[in-house]
């Protein structure tokens, strides 16, 4: 258990997680959710899954014949929507958790910044895998500090599709992505399949309660649910509030703080309260 200050000054992890994210690009922190935060999250989650999630946006391009016979990519689905707190107070608790936001500052530094949340959950026998890929293309920043965070809310397997990532590829930095399809229409950003697979990854299973960090620039991917239970996951994005955001998803939103004070530059002025 934490003390509150400790919570405060971000103390939550200690020196060599601390050095082996940073050296692996990947962590998992076990128990940072108890079940009874889990039980209202789960059940929130169920509800927004019924009456705000989307099952028609799964991950588009070339890289689906590859992973997937014609017959399970046709049947293959995701469960998803972005900003669970935005719809939800017990989501907003989550983003907020005293105990991961430590964790954060312990990684990225005594300020950081929620960015976004987004729910993936893999259906029971067709939740689609997720092809090799950063999630920088997703949302595009100047530099590595940034942390996505996957809050587990199932345990997860090799037979529901864990997390796998490849080791230390944070340090290659921006990589060129697959932006699309054959006929030049748009897709999912990916990395070609014939140089990137999943089966060089490490799988990071985890408990339900756990969560499993890895840094904005970490080569990740997962293998499809086969199993007959959903396997229900939520990243949420923290960064440094300095390092800027140059495209993709919320990109130009103000952030909030979730640990610290936001440092006042020469030229900043307050945010604009007007939207649009
Ligand atoms: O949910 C998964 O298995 C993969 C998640 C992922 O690739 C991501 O959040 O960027």
């Amino acid at each position: 258990m934490h003390t509150e200050r400790q919570l405060e000054q971000g103390q939550v992890l200690d020196q060599e997680q601390v050095d082996s994210f940073w050296e692996h690009g990947y962590l998992r922190i076990p128990d940072v959710f108890c079940d009874e935060q889990l039980s209202a999250m789960c059940s929130e989650m169920d509800w927004l899954t019924q009456v705000w999630a989307s099952d028609t946006d799964a991950w588009t391009g070339p890289w689906r014949q590859v992973y997937m016979d014609q017959e399970t990519e046709r049947k293959s689905k995701l469960v998803a929507m972005h900003d669970l707190h935005y719809y939800s107070a017990i989501w907003m608790r989550a983003v907020t958790h005293p105990k991961l936001v430590a964790a954060m500052s312990d990684l990225l530094g005594p300020t950081v910044e929620l960015h976004h949340s987004t729910m993936h959950v893999k259906p029971p026998s067709n939740g689609h895998p997720f092809p090799m890929h950063q999630d920088n293309p997703f949302y595009a920043h100047v530099d590595n500090r940034y942390v996505d965070v996957l809050v587990h809310l199932d345990d997860t397997c090799h037979e529901n599709g864990e997390i796998r990532f490849v080791d230390g590829s944070h340090k290659s930095g921006a990589l060129p992505h697959v932006l699309a399809n054959p006929d030049g229409t748009e897709c999912s950003p990916h990395l070609p399949t014939d140089q990137y697979k999943l089966e060089d990854t490490v799988p990071v299973p985890a408990k339900r309660g756990d969560v499993v960090c890895f840094n904005l620039f970490t080569i990740h991917g997962s293998y499809i649910n086969t199993t007959d239970e959903p396997r229900r996951l939520v990243r949420i994005g923290y960064r440094h509030p300095e390092n800027l955001q140059t495209g993709g998803q919320s990109v130009n939103r103000p952030c909030f703080m979730v640990h610290g004070q936001r440092e006042r530059k020469p030229g900043d002025v307050m945010f604009d309260t007007q939207v649009g």
